[in-house]
């Protein structure tokens, strides 16, 4: 993909301060500090785009971008973070919820889950839940460089059962080494075209 122009629009907690609706747009969704901002930056080739931070919890609005005048981005926060106050949980999933559930040119959801973590109740439901959702899901692995490749296989295989998926699903992906860039972006094109 060539990126001619990759610009922040907003920042939103609900509904009325979504930007119309007026292009097809991909969700990133993921554990906090799992590299959802960092996968953004990598495939529009910017450092800053997005906000990342070693700290979870960076992202904490909805967040919109639009790549090429011609679809975009949603960076979400995420989910799972135990040192985040109650309080500000409490209000993200419904915040989340409310993007994915009502936004109606949500076209596809990509859901980031790092290689080196094993899928507990909260991938399997928010998994079951994108399927009854019926938003297409493009699923990455993330933070393959911090992982021997000696052992992807094995947790490839243990994230596989868990998720009850098949290994050809899953997308690897690094942003430190952008491997898996283009398949990235083929997922997102196959997205668009399936509409
Ligand atoms: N080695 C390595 N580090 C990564 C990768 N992706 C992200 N990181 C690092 O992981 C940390 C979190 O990245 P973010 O992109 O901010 O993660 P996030 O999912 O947006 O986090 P929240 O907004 O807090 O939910 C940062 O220190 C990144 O540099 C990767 O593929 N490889
Ligand atoms: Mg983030």
């Amino acid at each position: 993909m060539i990126i001619k122009s990759a610009e922040y629009i907003t920042s939103a907690v609900k509904p009325s301060q979504y930007p119309p609706a007026d292009f097809p747009e991909i969700a990133f969704v993921g554990r906090s500090n799992v590299g959802k901002s960092s996968l953004i930056n990598t495939l529009v080739n910017r450092k800053r785009l997005a906000k990342t931070s070693s700290t979870p919890g960076r992202t904490q609005l909805v967040n919109f971008f639009l790549i090429n005048n011609a679809f975009s981005f949603v960076d979400l926060p995420g989910y799972g973070y135990a040192r985040v106050p109650a309080q500000v949980k409490k209000k993200w999933a419904p915040m989340v919820e409310k993007y994915l559930t009502s936004r109606s040119s949500l076209s596809c959801i990509i859901f980031i889950i790092d290689i080196r973590r094993t899928p507990g109740p909260e991938e399997i439901n928010l998994k079951n839940w994108f399927s009854q959702l019926k938003i297409p899901v493009i699923l990455v692995l993330t933070k393959v460089d911090k992982l021997k490749k000696s052992k992807y296989k094995q947790q490839i295989a243990l994230i596989t059962k868990n998720l009850s998926a098949d290994p050809n699903d899953f997308i690897l992906f690094s942003a430190k080494s952008k491997k898996g860039i283009n398949a990235v972006w083929d997922a997102i094109g196959n997205c668009f075209h399936t509409d």
